[in-house]
């Protein structure tokens, strides 16, 4: 028998973090977005994933791509909300809405930072969270959803 077709799961980075490596390096790193996505579609594939990636630094935007996403296939999704994080209860309820798990990266360690950072409205909501794990955070975030997703 053939081969299923791999999972797809959604990478969403929220907002400003398309300027990374751009910036501070010592809070983010030295890597782009486009390392970061090149990292997480490795980690799928390791693991049988297929991961395609988004960004945008619009609220709206990510929660109609958090809607849209179980219906465009979606098994899962990945998700650094950047600083909705921290008060967009919009974003949470489109987690909360969704029947597919969500993960929740930073790659800061947010409660090592201010304290508006310690607080997440969205993590409740969420399947799991990694935060201060750098990029590599991603990749963690990756192969916990394939854990998590049901064997075929
Ligand atoms: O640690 C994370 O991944 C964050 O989600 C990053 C967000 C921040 O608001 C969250 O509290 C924690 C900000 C991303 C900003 O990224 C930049 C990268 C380079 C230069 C400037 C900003």
């Amino acid at each position: 028998m053939t081969d299923p077709a791999p999972r797809r799961v959604l990478l969403l980075n929220g907002p400003n973090l398309n300027l990374l490596g751009r910036r501070d390096p010592a809070q983010y790193g030295t890597a782009t977005l486009a390392d970061v996505e090149t990292l997480a579609a490795v980690a799928g594939t390791a693991v049988g994933l297929q991961v395609v990636a988004r960004q945008s630094n619009h609220e709206g935007v990510l929660v109609d791509l958090v809607q849209a996403a179980p219906g465009e296939g979606f098994a899962g999704i990945v998700i650094n909300p950047g600083a909705y994080a921290h008060y967009s209860y919009a974003l949470r309820d489109a987690v909360d809405a969704v029947d597919i798990p969500c993960v929740e990266i930073h790659i800061s360690n947010v409660h090592a930072r201010e304290p508006f950072r310690h607080v997440s409205v969205t993590a409740p909501v969420m399947a799991g969270f990694i935060c201060g794990c750098g990029i590599a955070g991603y990749e963690l975030a990756v192969r916990a959803l394939a854990t998590r997703l049901d064997p075929r």
